[in-house]
């Protein structure tokens, strides 16, 4: 194992807090008669809050019908579910093999952090007990760019004083794949459903990732 780091996305990787999200962008779809299928939760996967609605009105042919200050009673009512949906959140939300993995990266020593464009991530880490585990948080609030842009795993690289081939991203959305490989890093990717750029170690859920000891990483 050569990397010296591991950097983790939060919605769909860390917990399953990604259905709160598609949970709260469907009551707000409801609510402004929009369409949100299958297809358009995973294209809301790792983006921003912002770009997330863009998405949703752009594929609604809505992307026109909205001031800049309506779009931001959107958001902010979307995130008011959301964070209605987080009180349920409780430790054993944390996904399966999860916790162990992060203590045997830390007993050989290699470096955590979390990657995730939630400006909830904290409270999220928080309600999951996972605070301690991890040597550094991204504050989505302070990247300009979101995912697919490399933006947040760069600052991640930079925060350790690692160079980005020493790091190893892990990602649950397409968006986030992206990133990483444009952030010159190798990607670990859990249950990915779009594979326009294949993650260099797929995996179908959390529960496989003590087999990426094994590899010749
Ligand atoms: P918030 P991740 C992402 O988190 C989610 O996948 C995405 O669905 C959400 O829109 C985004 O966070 C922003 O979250 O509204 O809480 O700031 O997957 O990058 O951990
Ligand atoms: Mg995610």
């Amino acid at each position: 194992m050569h990397y010296k780091s591991f950097l983790f996305d939060l919605d769909g990787v860390l917990t399953d807090t990604q259905r709160f999200h598609n949970l709260a962008w469907q009551r707000l779809a409801q609510e402004l008669g929009l369409r949100f299928t299958q297809q358009d939760s995973e294209a809301l996967k790792g983006v921003s809050r912002q770009r997330a609605l863009e998405i949703l009105l752009e594929r609604n042919h809505r992307e026109n019908d909205f001031t800049a200050a309506q779009r931001e009673e959107l958001t902010d009512r979307k995130n008011g579910y959301y964070r209605e949906y987080l009180e349920l959140l409780r430790p054993a939300d944390v996904l399966p093999g999860i916790v162990p993995f992060l203590h045997a990266a830390q007993a050989r020593g290699i470096l955590l952090a979390v990657a995730s464009s939630s400006r909830n991530a904290s409270a999220v880490l928080e309600k999951l007990q996972l605070t301690e585990l991890f040597d550094y948080v991204a504050d989505a609030a302070k990247i300009r760019r979101p995912k697919p842009d490399p933006e947040i795993f760069l600052n991640c690289a930079h925060a350790l004083a690692l160079s980005p081939a020493e790091c190893l991203g892990f990602e649950d959305a397409q968006a986030g794949v992206e990133a990483i490989h444009a952030a010159g890093m190798r990607a670990v990717g859990i249950h990915v459903a779009v594979t326009t750029q294949a993650p260099d170690y797929p995996l179908s859920s959390t529960s496989e990732l003590e087999t990426l000891w094994a590899q010749d990483l």
